[in-house]
């Protein structure tokens, strides 16, 4: 227990964590083999019309979509897809709780090659997150920090960057604010460790040490309602849930808050 309070309390406090193996060998090389298994099916992808889109300009592979087009094209890899999906959300509820739900929407399977490397920017505007509480588990599906890009991380500037106004993300993109809240840290990382940050956290591709690499990863998000939200629909979703719920709204009126 104590392990997932100090994970939970380093990630609020620095804005990033980073957890060593929170996939063991067998979920990666399954996680890694959907993956390219996906980037071959690619290609040929016309709908939904998103997903292709995406695909043709950056390489990525939206996951809110990708269901629907392996249900056309392979349920056997709709299944996996499914099994390893599931468990990634499993792992990070176990971590940080059952409030925090998939981001289906905002998460997605990149090949970096390196033509366009993102700079300084938070996901909060960047990945138009639109939601009070979100976080990233970024998955390297390759060794990153050393050869491969990692990510650099700005520690603790998610608090004054979630107090800022939203921007695009190139106003962002000047070292000497990244040397205002104390320089970046660039994570190490092997398959399997995870590399969670806040959406107001600043971040970029770690430059390259050479042109023309490729590496995999992983963006699976998740959000979490404000408590009285959620609150309210663990309230719904049962009949003496709604009972209850009638009966705080006739005491307590306007002041139930929801
Ligand atoms: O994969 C990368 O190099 C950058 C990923 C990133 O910063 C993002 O998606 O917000």
């Amino acid at each position: 227990m104590w392990d997932k309070i100090i994970t939970w309390c380093r990630l609020r406090r620095d804005g990033y964590v980073v957890l060593r193996q929170f996939l063991d060998p067998g979920e990666v090389s399954a996680l890694r083999g959907l993956v390219l298994s996906v980037y071959e099916l690619m290609p040929d992808c016309r709908s939904p019309e998103h997903l292709a889109a995406h695909f043709q300009s950056w390489d990525g592979v939206w996951l809110e979509e990708l269901p629907a087009f392996l249900k056309a094209r392979d349920t056997g890899l709709l299944a996996r897809y499914d099994e390893i999906g599931g468990r990634i959300a499993g792992r990070t509820q176990a971590y940080f709780g059952g409030a925090w739900q998939p981001y289906w929407l905002r998460s997605f399977f990149r090949r970096s090659t390196g033509v366009k490397l993102l700079p300084w920017h938070i996901d909060a505007d960047a990945a138009q997150i639109n939601r009070p509480q979100s976080f990233n588990v970024w998955l390297p599906l390759d060794a990153v920090g050393d050869g491969l890009p990692s990510l650099e991380i700005v520690p603790r500037s998610h608090r004054a960057m979630r107090r800022g106004p939203l921007l695009a993300a190139g106003p962002y993109d000047r070292d000497d604010i990244v040397a205002e809240f104390g320089g970046a840290a660039t994570p190490r990382l092997s398959p399997g460790d995870a590399l969670i940050f806040d959406q107001f956290t600043l971040h970029r591709t770690q430059r390259p040490k050479a042109d023309g690499y490729s590496r995999l990863s992983c963006e699976f998000r998740f959000f979490r309602w404000p408590w009285r939200v959620h609150l309210r629909e663990v309230l719904r979703g049962s009949s003496t849930g709604r009972l209850l719920l009638r009966g705080l709204r006739r005491v307590l009126g306007r002041r139930i808050g929801f």
